[in-house]
């Protein structure tokens, strides 16, 4: 029997069968039409947007409960370009040596290479950094102790999924961009050692002339697996 565990009644609505089906096909058809964008207008994006999307990746099921994100918001243009530049001497050196041939041969087909204008194009960053332990206060001793965090990249993970489709619900543009390594992003944005970085978010309107390659999602019939 869990001692510790409080619990209270589930609010739950259930649908009818047909605004469940009515739901989900909207829903899916909204979600199909999502493209990573790599061309960004400069033009602003109301801010509450932005706070929705992080409001509602917080609601992100994560292991312990532990929550284990912050999301760090930069409009700066001055702390973009710091971004920018650091990201592009990583990525330039990425690609010139660092990706093998196997891996760049993987990527030639969506024309990416080190040029990152989008980190400054984008009126909005959003820089993930995934907690990779917590930090509390021992009662006793007053002293700062280390909290093991459980499934942090899973909760991570699942959190960034549903930030990008709030953000696609709003009508915003993203790209999930990795700069490797990407440790510099603690040294500019002043975070933590508990703090590892996740994942970089431009978010914004597409420019007018915005360009994405040609490519296709596997079938439903090659990626679902009934057992029944
Ligand atoms: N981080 C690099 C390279 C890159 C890697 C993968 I895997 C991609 O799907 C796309 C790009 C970059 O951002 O260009």
């Amino acid at each position: 029997m869990n001692t510790t565990a409080q619990y209270s009644s589930l609010a739950f609505e259930r649908l009818p069968e047909t605004e469940q089906l009515a739901s989900s096909r909207a829903f899916l058809a909204q979600m199909r039409t999502r493209r990573t964008v790599r061309d960004f207008s400069t033009e602003p994006v109301p801010f509450e947007l932005i706070e929705n999307a992080i409001a509602t990746a917080a609601t992100a099921p994560s292991g312990a409960n532990q929550q284990p994100w912050t999301f760090v918001v930069v409009s700066s243009p001055a702390v973009k370009q710091a971004i920018r530049t650091a990201a592009e001497a990583e990525e330039r050196e990425s690609y010139a040596h660092r990706m093998s041939d196997e891996w760049l041969a993987a990527l030639a087909h969506l024309g990416t290479d080190w040029h990152k204008p989008h980190l400054e194009d984008a009126p909005y960053l959003i820089v993930v950094f995934r907690q990779s332990y917590g930090l509390a206060t021992d009662p006793e001793t007053g002293e700062m102790t280390k909290v093991k965090h459980y499934y942090s990249e899973e909760s991570v993970g699942i959190a960034v999924g549903m930030l990008l489709c709030s953000l696609h619900q709003a009508g915003l543009a993203t790209l999930t961009h990795t700069p490797s390594p990407m440790g510099f992003l603690n040294t500019i944005l002043n975070r933590p050692a508990n703090e590892r970085p996740y994942v970089v978010i431009p978010v914004g309107y597409p420019a007018a002339d915005a360009q994405v390659p040609v490519i296709t999602k596997k079938s439903l019939d090659t990626v679902l697996v009934r057992v029944e």
